[in-house]
C-alpha cells in the first residue's frame, strides 16, 4: 500500500509564489521545493529577483524568477505565458505578494487606501484569473491566498490592509464556490506574527534599549509567547498544495500560534 506521506509530494508540479525574494513567500517556497516542486517567483525589481536567486541558489532550489508586479493585469498575463512556455502549465498559485500601510484611518489617503487594496486584494484576483483556465484544462489546481490574523481582527492603523485581507477571505471562498467543479481547491493561509521585513518596525529595539511595545504585546497575545517564523508556514502550505487536501475547499487555516483562540496574558 502507497504510504499516505506520498499525498504530500509536489513532484512535477509547478508552482508560482508571488513576492517570493524573502520572507513568508521565500519560506513556504522552501518547503514546496523540499516536496519535488518546481519553483516560480516574482518580485516587483530584477534586483530583488536577482537577489532571491542567489538565496534560491544558496539553499540549492533550482527557482526561476519574473520581474512583475502583480497589480498590472498584463504584466501578470505576460508572466503566466512565459511560465507557461518556458517551465510548464502552473499548478499550484500561492498569492502572497503583499504590503501594509500602517496609518490611522482619518489621516490616511484614499490612494494610499487604494494602493494597499490594489496589491493585497486587486492582484491576487489578477493573478488567479490568470492561472485558472490553464488549471481547468488540466484538469486540477491548488490556489493558496495568504490573508491574515486581519481577515478576522481589527486594530488601530490598518483599515486598508484589514479591508483588503477581509476580502481576500471572501475572494477566498468565491474562488472555491465558482471553480471547485473543475478539481480547483482555493483555500486561505491567515499567519499570525511572523518576523519578516513587513513587522520589523514592530519589532525594533528603543532608543532605551527595551523591546517595542508592540513586539511585547504580540508575545502576550500569543500562548507560545514569541515571533513565529516564516519557515513555519512552509508545512501548513504545503497541506493545502499537495493531493493531501483535495477534500479541503474554502478554507483559511489559521498558522497563529493560537492568537485567535487566546484573551492574552494578564499582565504580571
Ligand atoms: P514582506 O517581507 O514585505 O514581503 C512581501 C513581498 O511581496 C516582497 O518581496 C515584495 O517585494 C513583494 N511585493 C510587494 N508588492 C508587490 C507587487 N506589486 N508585485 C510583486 N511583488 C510585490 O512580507 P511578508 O511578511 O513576507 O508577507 C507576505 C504575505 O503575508 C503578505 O501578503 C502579508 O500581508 C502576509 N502576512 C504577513 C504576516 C507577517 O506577520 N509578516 C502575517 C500575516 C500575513 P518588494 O520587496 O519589492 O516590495
Ligand atoms: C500589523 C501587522 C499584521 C501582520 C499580519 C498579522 O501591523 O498588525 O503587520 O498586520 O502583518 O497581517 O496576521
Amino acid at each position: 500500500m502507497d504510504s499516505i506521506l506520498n499525498l504530500f509530494s509536489l513532484e512535477g508540479k509547478v508552482a508560482l509564489i508571488t513576492g517570493a525574494t524573502y520572507g513568508i513567500g521565500y519560506g513556504i517556497a522552501q518547503a514546496f521545493a523540499s516536496a519535488g516542486a518546481k519553483i516560480v517567483y516574482c518580485d516587483i525589481k530584477q534586483e530583488l529577483v536577482d537577489k532571491g536567486a542567489a538565496s534560491y541558489a544558496a539553499d540549492g532550489i533550482d527557482a526561476k524568477g519574473y520581474v512583475c508586479d502583480v497589480t498590472n493585469e498584463a504584466m501578470v498575463n505576460d508572466m503566466v505565458k512565459k511560465i507557461e512556455e518556458e517551465v510548464g502549465v502552473i499548478d499550484i498559485l500561492v498569492n502572497n505578494a503583499g504590503i501594509i500601510k500602517r496609518i490611522p484611518m482619518c489621516d490616511m489617503t484614499a490612494e494610499q487606501f487604494r494602493q494597499v487594496i490594489d496589491v493585497d486584494l486587486n492582484a491576487p484576483f489578477i493573478v488567479a484569473k490568470a492561472v485558472i483556465p490553464a488549471m481547468i484544462k488540466k484538469g486540477h489546481g491548488k490556489i493558496i491566498n495568504i490573508c491574515s490574523m486581519m481577515s478576522e481582527l481589527g486594530r488601530e492603523t490598518v483599515s486598508a490592509y484589514a479591508a483588503a485581507k477581509g476580502g481576500l477571505k471572501m475572494l477566498t471562498r468565491n474562488i472555491c464556490s465558482e471553480y471547485g467543479e473543475y478539481n480547483i481547491q482555493c483555500n486561505g493561509i491567515g499567519p499570525g506574527y511572523i518576523a519578516t521585513p513587513q513587522t520589523a518596525p514592530l519589532r525594533e529595539t528603543q532608543p532605551d534599549g527595551s523591546r517595542h511595545p508592540f513586539d511585547q504585546f504580540i508575545c502576550s497575545r500569543t500562548p507560545a509567547g514569541r515571533w513565529l517564523d516564516p519557515s513555519e508556514l512552509g508545512a501548513p502550505a504545503l497541506f493545502l498544495a499537495s493531493d493531501a487536501s483535495n477534500a479541503v475547499n474554502g478554507h483559511v487555516l489559521y498558522v497563529d500560534g493560537g492568537i485567535l483562540a487566546y484573551v492574552g496574558k494578564q499582565p504580571s
